[in-house]
């Protein structure tokens, strides 16, 4: 059967690395926004690193934000435009080292926007050194002999971090298989759905390969992404406030 792209995507030839997983969640956010009709009301503001080479071919709005600004300007896009579906698309880096700061402020002010994380574990777009999200042992350009806690501190969590905040949504998905993506793609969903409903602070960390920097096959990343990434990071939904807008967004 011959495979539609989402029209919400152009199909210009990508230019990522041979096994990077941002086209697969290109094509969640795509089919989302084709099965919701609000390819018209997205705007997304993507961070400078990895992610940003999404601006040549997605065929919304876009913005390219300050390494670790993506949230504060999503957060700016929406106040002035209420109307709109306000997404900061970034990497753990960005997320969790420089823009750690912004990542709770959005949480604390419960923004009504979305994050998307790709965690990959890595600073990938300046050449794989270690993020808070690097395994331990694991062997980066900055930590070449891998990561030691007592030295480099441990993996952060997401949801430990934020056990107990008043948002409105936060799960971690993964695209290294098929069961794997279609949950990533239901968590995707609901976010923009809680948007809609001017529900508060969604953010949605999804596992990713960068086969590049941790120096693997395309396969090879995926199955580590199974036997050693996901056992660190646990899947699934940690928060779910459904249906709890005060209406101030
Ligand atoms: C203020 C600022 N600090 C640092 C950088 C350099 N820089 C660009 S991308 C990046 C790391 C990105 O890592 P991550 O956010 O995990 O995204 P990935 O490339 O892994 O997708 C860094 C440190 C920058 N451009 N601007
Ligand atoms: S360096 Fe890694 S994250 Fe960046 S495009 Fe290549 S595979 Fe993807
Ligand atoms: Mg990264």
């Amino acid at each position: 059967m011959k495979c539609k792209a989402p029209e919400t995507v152009a199909r210009l030839p990508h230019t990522f690395c041979s096994g990077c997983a941002q086209g697969i969640v290109n094509r969640l956010i795509g089919e989302i926004m084709d099965e919701l009709g609000t390819a018209e009301k997205l705007v997304i503001t993507t961070d400078v690193a990895c992610g940003a080479m999404n601006v040549d071919f997605w065929s919304f709005d876009t913005i390219v934000g300050a390494h670790g600004r993506t949230l504060p300007t999503a957060t700016g896009v929406k106040k002035v435009r209420k109307d709109c579906l306000s997404v900061a698309h970034m990497g753990d880096g960005a997320a969790y080292n420089i823009g750690m700061a912004e990542t709770m402020h959005a949480a604390i002010r419960n923004d009504d926007v979305m994050a998307i994380v790709l965690n990959n574990c890595v600073f990938a777009m300046t050449g794989g050194q270690t993020s808070a999200t690097t395994l331990l042992g694991q062997r980066t350009t900055s930590a070449v002999d891998g990561r030691q806690k007592g030295r480099d501190g441990s993996p952060f969590h997401v949801e430990k971090a934020f056990s107990g905040m008043d948002i409105a949504y936060l799960a971690r998905g993964s695209v290294n298989s098929v069961p794997e993506i279609r949950k990533t793609k239901g968590y995707l969903k609901k976010a923009f759905e809680k948007q809609l409903n001017h529900e508060g602070f969604c953010l949605v960390e999804i596992l990713t390969p960068c086969p590049t920097n941790w120096n693997m096959s395309p396969v090879d990343s995926m199955k580590r992404i199974r036997d050693e990434v996901i056992p660190i990071f646990p899947l699934g939904e940690f928060i779910d406030n459904g249906g709890d807008s005060d209406g101030k967004n």
